[in-house]
Order: C-alpha cells, then sequence, then structure tokens
C-alpha cells in the first residue's frame, strides 16, 4: 500500500506493464507504442489527442481526436477491452442542444472526458468564431448535449476538476489566440451549475528555469485527487529555431484552493524522444489527455497524443511520482498565491 493515497474508483483490470527491470525511471512508455496507429479506421488519417474513461463491465471507452483525409478535426467514440486496443465507430460523434436538436461544431479537437457523480462530460477546443472550450454531457456516449459556449474565445486546453470543490465545478483553460499561441498560463474558473462562470483565477505560469515550459503550458488529463493535492500532468512547450516541442510535466495543487501550486516539478517528465514522438504530421509532441489509475495499488497509466499522429501509452506509480515532484520542486513566480 502507497504512503501517498489516491482518491477515486478502483480499477484493478486497467492496463499496465511493471517498470522496466534495472530502471528507475519515474514513468516509462508502454512497450505496445504507439497504441493507435496511422490510418486506424477508413477516411481517418490521424487519431491523436484523446481522452478514455473506464466504461461498464470492466471495459474502457473514449472521446477521440480524428483526422479526417481532407483534414478535418473531429470527435469520434472508441472502445476497448482493454485500454490498449481500440474499436473505433464509422460515424463522427454527434452532438445535440438542450432541445434534442443536432448542433454539432465545425471543427473539434483535443478532447477530455471527466466523470463527474454520475454524468460524463467532454470539453474540447470547439469553433465559436475562433478556438474556444465547448461542453457537452453524456450518460451513455451515444446522446451528447451540448451547452452554451463556457467561455468566449480565444481559449483552450480546458480540463474540468472531477468533484466539486466547496460546492463549485472548476475547470482549468487556458486563454489563447486564434493560432498557434505564442503564450499562455494555466487558470482556472468556478460555477456553480457548468453554466455560469466566473472568479476566474490564474494557477500556473509558464517559464521556470527550465526551457521546456517556457513558451506556453496547458492542463493535460482530468487532475487526480491525491492525499498530497491534485495532481495535474500538463503539456509544457518551448519554441525552438525548428519549431514547437511539446513536453509533458506536473505539478501538484492545493486540495481546497487548486490556484495554489503546492509544488511543481522543474523537469519534464516524457519529452519527444522515440521515433512516434519525434517524427510524425507535426514533429516533436507529447499531449497527454487522459489516465487511468487505481487507486489501491497506485498506478497510473497516462495516454498521450504522439507528434498529431498516434495515441501512446505511458505508465507511472503515484508514490515515486510525488516524490520526485516534490523533490524536484521549483517555485515559478506568483505560482504559490492564491490566483486572484
Ligand atoms: C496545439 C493543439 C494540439 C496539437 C499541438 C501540436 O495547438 O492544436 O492539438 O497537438 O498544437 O500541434
Amino acid at each position: 500500500m502507497s504512503k501517498i493515497q489516491m482518491f477515486g474508483e478502483a480499477l484493478p483490470h486497467m492496463p499496465w506493464e511493471p517498470r522496466p527491470a534495472k530502471s528507475d525511471a519515474v514513468i516509462w512508455r508502454s512497450s505496445k507504442n504507439p497504441i493507435v496507429k496511422r490510418n486506424p479506421v477508413d477516411g481517418i488519417a490521424r487519431i491523436f489527442n484523446s481522452a478514455i474513461v473506464p466504461w461498464e463491465n470492466n471495459t474502457f471507452i473514449g472521446v477521440f481526436r480524428a483526422e479526417t483525409i481532407a483534414t478535418l478535426p473531429h470527435l469520434r467514440v472508441g472502445r476497448s477491452d482493454n485500454g490498449v486496443d481500440w474499436v473505433f465507430e464509422n460515424k463522427q460523434l454527434q452532438m445535440v442542444d438542450e432541445q434534442g436538436k443536432s448542433w454539432n461544431p465545425y471543427y473539434a479537437y483535443d478532447p477530455r472526458v471527466i466523470k463527474i457523480e454520475d454524468m460524463y462530460y467532454v470539453v474540447w477546443c470547439t469553433e465559436a468564431h475562433g478556438p474556444a472550450i465547448g461542453l457537452a454531457r453524456t450518460l451513455d456516449f451515444k446522446t451528447f448535449v451540448r451547452f452554451e459556449n463556457p467561455f468566449i474565445p480565444f481559449n483552450r486546453n480546458g480540463v474540468l476538476f472531477p468533484r466539486k470543490i466547496n460546492g463549485n465545478y472548476r475547470i482549468l483553460s487556458r486563454a489563447s489566440d486564434n493560432g498557434h499561441t505564442p503564450f499562455g498560463d494555466i487558470f482556472m474558473s468556478e460555477s456553480p451549475d457548468l453554466v455560469f462562470w466566473g472568479k476566474h483565477r490564474h494557477v500556473m505560469e509558464r517559464g521556470g528555469n527550465g526551457w521546456w515550459q517556457g513558451l506556453k503550458i496547458g492542463g493535460g488529463p482530468a487532475p487526480i485527487e491525491t492525499s498530497e493535492g491534485w495532481l495535474l500532468f500538463y503539456h509544457g512547450v518551448c519554441n525552438t529555431c525548428n519549431g514547437y516541442v511539446y513536453s509533458m510535466g506536473a505539478a501538484i495543487l492545493d486540495i481546497n484552493e487548486p490556484s495554489i501550486v503546492k509544488y511543481r516539478c522543474k523537469n519534464y517528465l516524457l519529452t519527444p524522444e522515440m521515433p512516434y514522438e519525434e517524427v510524425g504530421f507535426v514533429p516533436n509532441v507529447v499531449f497527454p489527455c487522459a489516465t487511468l489509475q487505481d487507486p489501491a495499488t497506485g498506478r497510473i497509466a497516462i495516454y498521450y497524443g504522439a507528434a498529431d499522429s498516434y495515441v501512446a501509452l505511458a505508465y507511472t506509480e503515484v508514490e515515486s511520482l510525488v516524490e520526485y515532484i516534490k523533490n524536484n520542486h521549483e517555485s515559478v513566480g506568483r505560482d504559490q498565491e492564491i490566483g486572484r
């Protein structure tokens, strides 16, 4: 039993591969990577930054970012018995408004799926006169009811917390621009009903001594509740003369006031090193969007998009990970203050 506790549903059947022998890595890649390869479905060129959650009868379900051979990003449901081998629906995910009338975004990408009580919420980057946060709810992954735009453009990387905090829902997001935004910090907003959002607080700023997160940062999977605080995986971006490089980092946010960063790891946890991360439609991208975890064993599986071309999987254990984050903590700017 790990000294650091994770809270949430047991998941003994989650995908898992032990840390490679003789390795002291904090995080290690699946030997099956990439788990979703190019041209996975007729007419679909690439599936990558995608969200996975546990589903009925010990199976898994996900909302995937897919791009057609006309390169239009859209969302698509996939199912898996083991979390590694996926079968995708042969149609795009369809959304309706509160009246049940069809209401689909022109484009949709980078979904996150968060279960809060008995409802599943999909947050994605949607078209709303520019990129903005899309939000929909589903119970069955068949009917997706879309909320009206929770935020004005431009905003991306919306990530809900898996429960209310002090009575309100919380969402992370990153204000951006209309293109390949060359700036950005992580903010948090709160809402009593998922419709009206306010108290927009600053959570984390780009930068620190390491350049890997010097340009912009954005929330990744839904934060994981632990005895140390909210464990947040995020992406950090560095600008180079050959373009952006996306890596994955982690921080621990205060459990009651997540705009306070308790610990932030100065080192990246995963950076493009493998051929499927370094070479693809967009080279040098590691983009985490989902985790599965089992509180009893402390196991965490992290799903990430690789090079805007593949879905890949990495593993870690909560205790060694949290120790690593704490041992490599770096306080950046005003991160440790309430972000008012
Ligand atoms: C971001 C998003 C991600 C993508 C990344 C790298 O702006 O569009 O979907 O993985 O760029 O291309």
